[in-house]
């Protein structure tokens, strides 16, 4: 994509308005200026919200490898496209030039069709973040097969349950994986799950941990020598603009995994058009995102969006605690970080550790801080503004999910002023509103709601694999001719959203809506608590009651607790008021979280509701083992 990109707030307001005015015109604009196209679509736009049905760029032909790597061979053959850090800071890094992808992507190519890959196959990528990873998605994207990632942390069930549901007929992964001072053994993990699947044809297995794995002969392979013998150079394969690029699973609030499919051209525009816009990427910066590709943030923002735009993407295999908390300044000193892209989660957790770490390192080359994947509560933002910004850096507080594939609300650095907690403005081309209970819609400032979409953007997911019913009952069933989002979310005086959270985390007390985000909030704000999390408890005359989680940092664990309890209230009261005061204040040393980060307040809520029988499938979290002693803690 050429370098331009939007320079002030005015300029954004202009080009947003146009974008909703004719957004058509708008994104064929953008389409035809920045991208590579085999053959020119008939339409841009068709879509029907009530099927639900969207289509954009139909009859359009394109390889997004192309887009990713071919066009840059030219003026940026050299250029470093993937800088891998290994887990252990000793290993040397990797640089891994824009030729080189592209011969190695070539390579894999070859080695998946002589496996029997075809166009529209499905491929299960369970790989750790070293840059085979990105490798595989590429080649899969190369011949037209649809890549399916799993989080290399997922339990062998929640894998085979993945492959099972789109019918994968190759598994890619690796003999195990480094995870800070462990290793994990994936290919056993991979054994156990295909007693299950007897779609699997093969699994090619890269050597990472050089572990004593078996290999199942006729099945398994290692994937070395057979990319030693293919060729670097081949031919990509032509993609109509709505063939679908890739499945990602999302958990849904029940049952099984959501397979949202994502397609070949709108996603391509959307990730790559977003991310020159909200990481205002220039030439020689060093961007770093540290989400794993195991998630849409890495699919869209360290992949697709960054290799599109001929950027150079940082893949770090390890953790942020190995070999110590100083390990991402390190690695921000190191590579001279431009923009740097992280979850609230990790921004607690580093917070936690102080300040002495953080200071040893320069960090003056960064110029843009990111967030995603939670309500960034308001100490964080400022710990992170104070000590890794120093207050210099803009904090991209971007909002999306996984059905989005693409930011959607969200500062521009340097061009919307920010406000701590608030993902502010809509992205250029987004549509949002607020709804309210009874399908009305909120109109004007000052308003708290559900936060709807009104009009398709080019990366909307465009079905669940194998099941549009589910699709449209998640999605286009809550409010007529609307995408709903499954959030909450408030328009403040200036029309600067703040998103408060899964609308199923929304509590009634006496009546009152209360959002869990803000409350959370208030209790981290006392210098004692590292994390909170609230959910509701029944309670005769209230209706429902407040239970809060807490964590509290080292400096804070020998704290009177009764006292520390009445601290707390009083800190809610202040930033929420006395209807959101917690009847129970349980302290705990940790919270349950996925291994994205994000809090499962579905388990403390049956835990606070004394109903632990039947918890649901807790395997796939990043820390099982905490749950039992929070049931055991219960108050
Ligand atoms: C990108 C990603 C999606 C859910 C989403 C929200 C929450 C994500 C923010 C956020 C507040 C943010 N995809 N969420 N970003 N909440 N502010 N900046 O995380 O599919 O894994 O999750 O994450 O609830 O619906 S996801």
């Amino acid at each position: 994509m050429s370098n331009y990109h939007i320079k002030h707030l005015e300029e954004y307001y202009q080009i947003y308005r146009k974008s909703i005015r004719e957004p058509e015109n708008f994104w064929e604009e953008i389409a035809e200026e920045h991208f590579l196209w085999r053959k020119k679509w008939n339409n841009v736009l068709s879509w029907d919200f009530s099927k639900p049905e969207i289509k954009w760029f139909e009859g359009a032909e394109l390889n997004i490898t192309e887009n990713c790597l071919d066009r840059h061979l030219a003026t940026r053959g050299d250029k470093t496209a993937i800088l891998f850090e290994p887990n252990n800071p000793d290993e040397t890094s990797e640089h891994i030039s824009y030729r080189q992808l592209y011969e190695r992507v070539n390579q894999m190519a070859h080695v998946l069709k002589n496996q029997g890959v075809k166009k529209g196959d499905r491929v299960c990528i369970y790989v750790p973040m070293i840059p085979e990873l990105a490798v595989s998605i590429l080649a899969c994207a190369r011949i037209g097969a649809i890549h399916s990632v799993v989080f290399a942390g997922f339990s062998s069930k929640a894998l085979s349950t993945r492959i099972n549901d789109s019918d994968c007929k190759l598994v890619i992964t690796a003999d195990g994986s480094y995870r800070g001072d462990k290793t994990i053994d994936l290919k056993g993990i991979v054994d156990e799950a295909l007693n299950d699947c007897d779609s699997v044809k093969s699994v090619l297995v890269i050597k990472r941990i050089h572990s004593e794995i078996t290999m199942k002969a006729g099945r398994d392979f290692w994937l070395q020598p057979l990319l030693d013998n293919a060729p670097k150079d081949g031919k990509a394969e032509i993609m109509k603009a709505e063939d679908p690029l890739f499945i990602l699973y999302t958990s849904g609030s029940t049952g099984k995994p959501k397979g949202m499919v994502h397609t070949t051209a709108g996603y391509m525009v959307y990730t790559a058009y977003t991310f020159k816009n909200v990481f205002q990427y220039k030439e020689n910066d060093v961007y770093w995102c540290t989400a794993d590709i195991g998630w849409i943030t890495g699919h869209s923002y360290i992949v697709y969006g960054p290799l599109c735009n001929g950027a150079t993407t940082v893949m770090f295999e390890g953790v942020p605690s190995y070999p110590d908390f100083g390990r991402f300044w390190d690695i921000v000193q190191k590579y001279k970080i431009t923009q740097f892209y992280t979850a609230p989660t990790a921004i607690r957790a580093l917070a936690k550790q102080g300040t002495e770490l953080i200071e040893q390192y320069d960090l003056s080359s960064l110029k843009v801080l990111g967030s995603v994947g939670e309500p960034i509560n308001e100490e964080a933002w400022h710990w992170y503004n104070d000590n890794v910004g120093k207050r210099k850096s803009p904090i991209i507080d971007s909002w999306w999910q996984t059905e989005t594939g693409g930011i959607m609300i969200t500062p521009l650095p340097y061009v919307t002023p920010t406000k701590p907690t608030y993902a502010t403005l809509p992205f250029i081309g987004v549509q949002p509103c607020i709804m309210d209970e009874n399908g009305e819609e909120l109109k004007g400032n000052q308003v708290d709601g559900r936060l709807c979409i009104k009009f398709p953007w080019p990366s909307i997911a465009r079905t669940i694999w194998g099941n549009h019913q589910r699709y449209k009952d998640t999605y286009f069933s809550a409010y007529k001719n609307m995408y709903f989002t499954g959030d909450g979310a408030l328009r403040d005086e200036v029309g600067y959203y703040r998103i408060t959270g899964r609308v199923d985390d929304v509590i009634i007390v006496s009546g009152h809506n209360l959002g869990t985000a803000p409350i959370e909030d208030a209790i981290n704000e006392h210098p004692a608590v590292s994390e909170s999390a609230i959910v509701g408890f029944p309670h005769d005359i209230k209706g429902n009651a407040l239970y809060g989680y807490v964590t509290l940092k080292e400096s804070g664990e020998s704290r009177d607790h009764t006292n520390l309890r009445k601290e707390i209230n009083q800190i809610i009261t202040e930033h929420v008021g006395p209807i959101a005061k917690l009847d129970k204040i349980q302290f705990t040393a940790g919270l349950p979280k996925t291994r994205s980060g994000k809090i499962m307040r579905r388990i403390l809520r049956k835990i606070a509701e004394k109903d632990t029988s039947n918890l649901g499938d807790i395997s796939t979290l990043l820390n099982p083992e905490c749950v039992q002693d929070i049931i055991d803690e219960a108050l």
